[in-house]
């Protein structure tokens, strides 16, 4: 017997940069990944989301597709840029006519939308303007972005979230420099921060008044750190990480304010966030409704004597999706007995049964949509086949994980691995793979199914039974 609900949806997720291409089609404007990624050395050998797996084009072709797998729901966000060039103001119709025949086409083969309003494509206008997520301005932009597509899709699509892996964004933009706009200052981070806190108030409260029917979520990374000893020190600085990575991105959605002991440490060490009048009750009036825990790894945490006072570092941890130690605070430092991927990422299933535990414990039953969870590599293609056996491995574990964090009571709605085709890897190009199907870059992005194909077909007609 299936542990997963009757209604549980079975979904995959992309995201617009990584998938769609067409970055300067039918009027969109720049986005600040379309800028980033063609300055030297930003990216792998120089790799770009222009083309990417031309989903803009062929969307029909990968609808179909996701109906043969017999996805249930789909998770992809939107390109502010290709709705709003400007970031505010003029509208571009054809960007909206983009989405909505993407939504239709999925509606027509029964698959339910997941929209992610904001996936890291800044319009690069509004980073000119006023310094993008730095400047308070952007609360009024976003919100004006996301009543756009409320008011134009929300006849249609009942699963929305704001932000996907603040974390990520922020951290690598602000505080480690290789995201754009490549910036190492945490004093600004930590306030850009603050501004998406209050953009997804804004975009959530405007959600309720405008009557839109459905559920608005915010997305986190998931990632569970443990202390890689039981020593003292080592307890304290997992405690600091923890501090980081959960209770300072979950707390101001889940509770609606920021967890005391972190910004007591936040506002000594720089002085921010800096709170106007309405901020504390604009958080707190407006929680979400889900949470979207994307889960790959976990981290081990070790004190760090090496540097004294509050610092930054890159734990030496390749690609995308966090990896980033404090000096003085806290270390990211590798688990002598874990098994890793290619990208140096720790594989291991329990951790996802557990934190879905500890965000239980910490903010009671929420309801938890898996949006993210996958394996990064290169497959092996044998004759022509795409054999990606151990991305099967990877996912039937995990799915067991969470079918586990469903039998200790957790509210689990759905489960969407990453990703749906094959795409841009933000700073690993192209080699890093993900999908269910493999594009053929040499032959004209032709679709192919890979192993895992079949294998997930299975598992959602199973409702999660034959992994
Ligand atoms: C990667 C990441 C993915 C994504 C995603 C994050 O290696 O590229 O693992 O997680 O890029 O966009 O939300």
């Amino acid at each position: 017997m299936s542990q997963f609900p009757k209604d549980f949806l079975w979904g995959a997720a992309t995201a617009a940069y990584q998938v769609e291409g067409a970055h300067d089609a039918d009027g969109k404007g720049l986005s600040v990944w379309d800028v980033f990624s063609h300055l030297p050395g930003t990216t792998h050998e120089g790799t770009n989301g222009d083309v990417a797996a031309d989903h803009y084009h062929r969307f029909k072709e990968d609808v179909a597709l996701m109906a043969e797998l017999g996805m249930t729901s789909y998770r992809f966000s939107i390109s502010w840029p290709r709705v709003l060039p400007n970031g505010t103001g003029e509208v571009n119709e054809a960007g909206i006519k983009f989405y909505s025949d993407l939504i239709d086409e999925l509606l027509r083969h029964n698959i339910r939308p997941m929209i992610t309003l904001y996936h890291w494509d800044l319009p690069q206008a509004l980073q000119d303007k006023f310094g993008g997520w730095a400047g308070r301005e952007i609360v009024d932009a976003f919100d004006e972005y996301a009543r756009l597509c409320y008011q134009r899709f929300g006849d249609r699509v009942d699963l929305w979230s704001t932000f996907n892996e603040t974390i990520v964004f922020i951290g690598m933009g602000y505080f480690t420099g290789q995201h754009p706009p490549k910036l190492k200052d945490p004093k600004l981070g930590i306030q850009a921060c603050h501004h998406v806190f209050l953009s997804n108030a804004r975009a959530v409260k405007s959600f309720r008044e405008m009557g839109i029917k459905g559920q608005i979520g915010f997305v986190n990374v998931l990632q569970p750190n443990d202390p890689i000893s039981q020593e003292p020190e080592d307890i304290r600085a997992w405690e600091i990480a923890e501090g980081i990575y959960t209770h300072w991105l979950y707390d101001p959605v889940l509770k609606g304010e920021y967890p005391r002991d972190m910004l007591e440490m936040a506002q000594a060490a720089f002085g921010v966030p800096e709170f106007h009048p309405g901020d504390a009750e604009l958080l707190k009036e407006n929680i979400v409704d889900f949470i979207g825990l994307n889960y790959y790894k976990r981290e081990m945490v070790a004190r760090n004597d090496d540097v004294q006072g509050f610092d930054l570092n890159t734990s030496g941890q390749k690609g995308s999706g966090g990896g980033m130690g404090f000096k003085g605070l806290f270390k990211i430092v590798k688990n002598p007995n874990g098994v890793y991927t290619d990208w140096d990422w720790e594989i291991y299933p329990e951790g996802l049964t557990d934190a879905i535990g500890r965000i239980r414990h910490r903010y009671g039953e929420v309801p938890i949509y898996i949006t993210e969870n996958g394996l990064g590599a290169k497959d092996p293609i044998v004759d022509g086949a795409v054999l990606d056996q151990p991305r099967i491995d990877y996912l039937s574990e995990h799915i067991r994980a969470v079918g586990r964090a469903i039998e200790q009571g957790a509210d689990v709605r759905g489960y969407y691995p990453w990703s749906f085709i094959d795409l841009l890897s933000w700073l690993n190009g192209y080699q890093k793979q993900y999908g269910f199907v493999y594009i053929d870059r040499e032959n004209n992005l032709a679709r192919k199914k890979k192993l895992s194909f079949e294998w997930y077909q299975k598992v959602i007609r199973s409702n999660g039974d034959e992994l």
